[in-house]
């Protein structure tokens, strides 16, 4: 009885360790499985990814040779010898004679009745991509390098620029020189400028050519950030939760807002800001918000309907320029633009591409890509 029962003992606890090497094995398996199924999640959370990103990417080129387009076409229509904010590139109702044009029914912002350049792109509403075109045209600016070239004798727009940022008197004069001696050729270094020799500790030379991009200013002795970035980038930088918070309300445009590189070096009255108007020594605020107020029409708003952009920089007569003034802003001012940057922001299933192209306008079917790059 008692050899039986060992027997039974002995055959229950072979039985239990099978049991035990059995849920093992399936434990295993179970775990392999979701493994495996979550790896295949992955594959096809990958595939739609690399599906989406291809049709992003796309999306963004259509998207800027769409807006090469619409800059051409601008350019043919007679009844506007000008460019302004109205106009269809710069998102606006379109001005006088667009109702004629080939592009009437594009729009880059959507108007009732008419459609948005975002169908032309997307014309299955169930695709899901969401787009954004924004064209900024560079004559809305001045050029910088019209401004580090001393020749051009053009320091005020430098001074009330960085007056305008917020950087005390005695800094600026210093600043000024080393913009000078930043773009000129020479290796003498200006009253409070500097060139390579100053630089040398930092680890780079002075340029002694055109500014190229905008940044380089924040490598001159004396500049710094806050001044050039502005209220615009101070903000950006305090939202991010880093950098300086603003010491008082009060707007101050940044570098980026005041000058480009590339442009026709002429400053657009049509679009330039208020505060890039009084970079000309004979442009105070009351007259840079006059041109502003006759420009944007009676709702006092740039860019809508009733705007009466100026057909010529000889119309500046009705906000009280005078002959001369007018023989000197023709150095300077311009209704037309000739350089645009175009920023194209796709967005789908979450993911988001943004692509940038600066075109230069030659013609209306002549627009060339000057460069372009993904952000
Ligand atoms: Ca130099
Ligand atoms: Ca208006």
């Amino acid at each position: 009885m008692k050899g039986l029962r060992s027997i039974n003992k002995s055959n229950r606890k072979k039985r239990g360790i099978a049991l035990i090497m059995v849920l093992l094995v399936v434990v295993v398996l179970v775990t392999l499985a979701g493994g495996f199924a979550a790896n295949m999640k992955v594959e096809a959370v990958l595939a739609r990814n690399m599906g989406s990103e291809r049709d992003l990417d796309w999306v963004c080129r259509s998207g800027v040779e769409l807006a090469r387009y619409l800059v051409g076409q601008q350019m043919s229509i007679a009844l506007e010898p000008y460019d302004s904010l109205n106009q269809r590139w710069a998102g606006g109702p379109g001005g006088q004679g667009s109702t004629n044009a080939v592009f009437s029914g594009i729009s880059l912002s959507p108007i009732e009745g008419q459609s948005a350049l975002m169908d032309f792109l997307s014309p299955d509403e169930n695709n899901g991509v969401s787009v954004k075109i924004e064209i900024v045209d560079m004559e809305r600016r001045f050029n910088l390098n019209r401004v580090a070239d001393k020749l051009f004798g053009r320091r005020f727009a430098m001074e009330k620029a960085l007056e305008f940022s917020g950087c005390p008197n005695v800094e600026v004069g210093g600043i000024v020189d080393s913009v000078w001696d930043w773009f000129d050729a020479d290796s003498s270094t200006g009253l409070n400028g500097a060139e390579s020799s100053q630089y040398q500790d930092m680890g780079y030379v002075a340029k002694n050519g055109p500014f190229d991009d905008l940044s380089e200013l924040l490598l001159l002795k004396g500049m710094r950030p806050e001044w050039f970035y502005g209220t615009k980038g101070n903000m950006e930088k305090t939202l991010r939760g880093r950098g300086p918070m603003l010491v008082d309300d009060e707007y101050r445009p940044g570098m980026e807002e005041l000058f480009s590189t590339v442009s026709s070096g002429y400053i657009n009255i049509n679009t330039a800001s208020e505060y890039v108007l009084q970079l000309l020594e004979s442009i105070d605020r009351p007259l840079a918000q006059a041109i502003i107020r006759i420009r944007a029409g009676a709702d006092e708003i740039d860019g809508t309907d009733d705007d009466q952009p100026f057909r010529s920089v000889a119309e500046l007569a009705n906000v009280g320029f005078t002959r001369n003034m007018i023989l000197d802003a023709q150095n300077l001012l311009s209704v037309r633009s000739t350089v645009f940057e175009v920023k194209v922001t796709a967005q789908k299933d979450g993911r988001k591409r943004v692509y940038v192209a600066l075109f230069y306008r030659v013609s209306p079917t002549d627009v060339k890509i000057l460069h372009s790059h993904w952000n």
